[in-house]
């Protein structure tokens, strides 16, 4: 499957390919603040709301034939590890937006899951091309315990910012920190600069 090649993030912010403070690893760790929930397929949506035109809720079929790309790019733990060139396959954040309409007002975005997580972007750190809304990994269906269906990936952000079993967005107007950043990691989650902690 063509791919594109979004390894190169790091050029954007003037750091090393693998950003200060991390080793790289070839497994795949699995970091959940609780266990893997559990879904059913004929029940599942995934819901936009908020500052929206219109608000949007869609099944998993609709979703997936939504338009969709398959990206390389890097993993970063906020823990210490980073896993290069994963190849996730899914529906672009900017696709979403143009569907719903953001109000001019909209300042950020909160992302809900369905074990309960949450965390939030400032509205322009999600309009960009490598946040996805993933449901395949290496070409493979994404595994249960890294978010199956669907995740959403920020190769930009440390991992905590892409927010696995994602059944939700709200378009906010006012900032509200997510479930790690209120408990000490950094809201601001750059690798580059090694925001880790608050
Ligand atoms: N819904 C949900 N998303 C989540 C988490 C979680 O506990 N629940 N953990 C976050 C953290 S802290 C990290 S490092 C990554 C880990 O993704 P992985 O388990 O696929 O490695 O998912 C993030 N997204
Ligand atoms: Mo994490």
């Amino acid at each position: 499957m063509e791919s594109t090649d979004m390894t190169e993030v790091h050029k954007e912010f003037g750091g090393d390919r693998v950003p200060p403070g991390q080793r790289e690893t070839e497994a795949f760790p699995v970091l959940s603040k609780d266990g893997v929930p559990s879904w059913e397929p004929a029940s599942w949506r995934f819901r936009v709301r908020g500052a929206v035109e219109r608000e949007l809720s869609l099944s998993l079929s609709e979703f997936r034939s939504l338009p969709h790309e398959t990206q390389r790019q890097d993993f970063h733990c906020v823990t210490g590890w980073s896993r290069l060139g994963c190849e996730f396959t899914g529906v672009r954040f900017p696709t979403i937006v143009e569907r719903v309409g953001v109000a001019d007002a909209v300042e950020s975005v909160t992302f809900s899951a369905l074990d309960g997580y949450t965390t939030s972007l400032p509205l322009s750190d999600c309009l960009r091309e490598d946040v996805l809304f993933a449901w395949a990994l290496d070409g493979e269906p994404l595994p249960d315990e890294h978010g199956g269906p669907l995740r959403v990936v920020t190769p930009h952000k440390y991992a905590y910012k892409g927010a696995k079993w994602v059944t939700g967005i709200e378009f906010r107007t006012e900032h509200e920190r997510g479930y790690w950043e209120k408990r000490g990691y950094s809201d601001a989650a750059n690798p580059w600069r090694e925001d880790r902690y608050s």
